[in-house]
């Protein structure tokens, strides 16, 4: 197993939408092994395979308090989301930024698990807007985007400056 590094926004490869898995098979595995291992160690929440430069469409998430519930979500879609809800998001890839941001409540989702195995899942709370968040990093998305233009400035204003001046 090995920890991967993890691309810091504004990186541009971040914007990179991310290709279905044809075939699962054992490199896809040693991926999410190494992709658990890497958000597990951050430590977050989930994880999306853009975010450690591999292009795609692969999440992983654990939102256990133990830590030893990982989900595996190969090819994700959304059949079907409810409601609104604002939660104050993180991202490992803009750290030590916290935001709110538009949600949807509920969702149902289906995906392949680490076998190729098709399953289906509802969800709501933080799994809902983790699994979200998550998608968008696989469209190229990082939710610093869905805020607004000035909320966006003064974050990437934030992180130059941090880069200038490293605590
Ligand atoms: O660790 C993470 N915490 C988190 C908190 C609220 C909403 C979403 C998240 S996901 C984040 C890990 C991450 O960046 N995944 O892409
Ligand atoms: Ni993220």
């Amino acid at each position: 197993m090995a920890k991967l590094p993890i691309l810091l926004y504004p990186d541009p490869r971040l914007h990179t939408v991310a290709a279905k898995v044809s075939h699962v098979d054992d490199k896809i595995r040693q991926l999410i092994k190494d992709m658990s291992e890497t958000m597990y160690a951050a430590p977050g929440v989930g994880l999306a395979a853009t975010q450690v430069d591999v292009h795609l469409r692969i999440i992983v998430i654990d939102n256990s308090d133990t830590r030893d519930q990982l989900r595996v979500f190969i090819n994700p879609e959304i059949l079907e989301s409810t409601g609104k809800a604002d939660c104050e998001e993180g991202c490992l890839s803009v750290p030590g930024v916290y935001e709110k941001v538009a949600r949807a409540q509920t969702i149902r989702v289906r995906a392949l698990d680490a076998n190729g195995e098709p399953f289906e899942l509802s969800a709501e709370g933080l799994p809902a807007v983790c699994i979200q968040h998550e998608m968008d990093h696989l469209e190229g998305k990082v939710f610093v985007e869905k805020l607004s233009r000035l909320k966006r400035q003064r974050i990437l204003s934030r992180i130059k400056k941090r880069q200038r001046e490293p605590a």
